[in-house]
């Protein structure tokens, strides 16, 4: 053992199991050390001297890898005066966005590598064909992983850091053991190609890739280059589709409703983590500047100009069903916002509100329309908080025209009486740690407690089998 010692290095005899039937004598040696830094505990083979174990003892504040991103993207940080400049593919443009970073940990990375290669996140993107550039581009065996965002290892720290923060931040929301959502390294590729656009791929499992702008936007013929990873907005939209894909397999691509829906859900996402119904500000921000808007209230729509969304809009259901899906889904995600908004329109409210969708997700399948999505977000409500915000849900969807009175919803009427009597209903709280019996469980109850038509339990029934 080379090194600098803290302390006394001090040895007990110990037997050491090396496989399920044998035990041999050994010495367990603590060895308190400056450099390499840590308490060591090192069991030694009294036998012949061989190490049969070392690891470190000591607890680190800190994690050790860190990286420089933005959060989320170089408009919002600052205030909105970017841009200009209009992206960040030269150096001369690079300076004039220096201020916009910040330094992050990041966790999880897989020890004995270097690159950015994580519990839930993969950036080498294995599995990911067809690509015009590398990936697994960052590679520090310092673990600091700070670039400017001209260099294509910076969007790679964006996709590592804004991934794995979701995903944690879904955890601590209760969704983990058999209630977790895609809990492990989703292939993701920073730079796929050309083009205004990033995606999810339900391919080989399923992964996450980004272009690197576009030098014409079609219907407006505007210059966007911008690095989509470069903002956290896009990140997190597209890592909604994995989750939700997770969740209930194809309910994204199959049904024109349930694309509307699968769009709406992951623009949701975005607006619950960023507490703002407005996003994909920095890609957008030069076709946004040009023309002279903030914050438009649709995409790719004919009356409208560009690829920006915001959740605060007045879609209406069904009149405002486009042959864009993610048209379409700013009825659905305003509608979520919405329920922030009556929630109360804090953090509260909006991890309130995203929990509901999340858990929602696991009662659908491919065939699922609006009118089924908004039953299962009241059956959420049932199953996750007792039915507490079911006239709150009710009356959202009844603004937005979306159906769903007469199934797990209730009519948006009735007033204290009816819901402290939906309230009061004998139904689980606190989370399932299995929602296929927490929906049976709240559906029994409810049917028992006559707040919910039979048609309701049938239905969820017949979901739960055809999954
Ligand atoms: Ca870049
Ligand atoms: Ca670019
Ligand atoms: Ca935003
Ligand atoms: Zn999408």
């Amino acid at each position: 053992m080379r090194g600098t010692l803290r302390g006394d290095v001090t040895a007990e005899a110990v037997y050491f199991a090396v496989d399920s039937s044998t035990a041999i004598r050994a010495w367990e040696v603590r060895l308190p050390a400056i450099d390499p830094l840590g308490d060591w505990l090192v069991v030694v083979s009294a036998v012949d001297g061989t190490v049969l174990s070392r690891s470190n003892r000591m607890a680190f504040d800190h994690p050790g890898a860190s990286g420089q991103v933005f959060d989320p993207n170089p408009v919002v940080s600052s205030g909105a005066a970017v841009p200009p400049p209009s992206d960040c593919d030269s150096t001369e443009n690079e300076a004039g966005l220096s201020g916009e970073y910040f330094s992050r940990p990041l966790l999880g990375i897989d020890s004995g590598q270097d690159q950015l290669v994580g519990e839930y996140v993969d950036l080498t993107a294995p599995g990911v064909v067809g690509a015009y550039k590398f990936a697994g581009q960052a590679n520090e065996p310092s673990h600091l992983y700070s670039y400017p965002c001209n260099d294509d290892r910076f969007e790679e720290v964006m996709i590592y850091y804004h991934v794995d923060t979701t995903q944690r931040l879904i955890q601590s929301l209760g969704f983990t053991g058999a209630s977790a959502i895609r809990a492990a390294p989703l292939p993701a590729h920073a730079h796929y190609s050309v083009g205004c656009n990033a995606f999810y791929s339900p391919e080989n499992g399923g992964y996450i890739a980004f272009l690197d702008g576009c030098t014409t936007d079609p219907p407006n013929q505007i210059e966007l280059p911008v690095d989509w990873a470069e903002d956290a907005d896009v990140i997190v939209h597209e890592y909604g589709h994995a989750l939700q894909d997770d969740q209930a397999a194809g309910v994204f691509f199959a049904t024109a409703e349930g694309q509307g829906m699968a769009e709406g859900f992951a623009d949701f996402l975005v607006a619950a983590v960023s507490a703002d119904p407005c996003m994909f500000e920095w890609p957008t921000a030069v076709g946004t500047e040009l023309l002279g808007i903030s914050c438009l209230p649709s995409f790719k729509d004919p009356e409208d100009l560009g690829p920006f969304r915001n959740l605060v809009n007045d879609r209406h259901y069904p009149e405002d069903v486009n042959t864009d899906e993610h048209v379409t889904g700013l009825i659905w995600g305003g509608a979520l916002w919405d329920l922030t908004q009556t929630l109360g329109g804090d953090e509260a409210a909006r991890m309130r509100v995203l929990t509901i969708a999340l858990q929602s997700n696991f009662y659908l399948n491919e065939t699922a329309d609006f009118a089924d999505s908004a039953a299962a977000v009241c059956q959420a409500d049932i199953d996750l908080y007792a039915g507490a915000d079911l006239l709150a849900i009710a009356g959202v969807f009844e603004g937005r025209g979306i159906p769903s009175t007469g199934d797990a919803c209730p009519a948006p009427v009735g007033g204290v009486a009816e819901l402290s009597e939906v309230a009061g209903l004998p139904l689980e709280t606190g989370g399932s740690s299995d929602p296929s019996a927490g929906v049976l469980a709240g559906v029994a109850a409810a049917v028992a407690a006559g707040t919910v038509a039979l048609a309701s339990a049938a239905w969820f029934a017949r979901r739960r089998l055809a999954k």
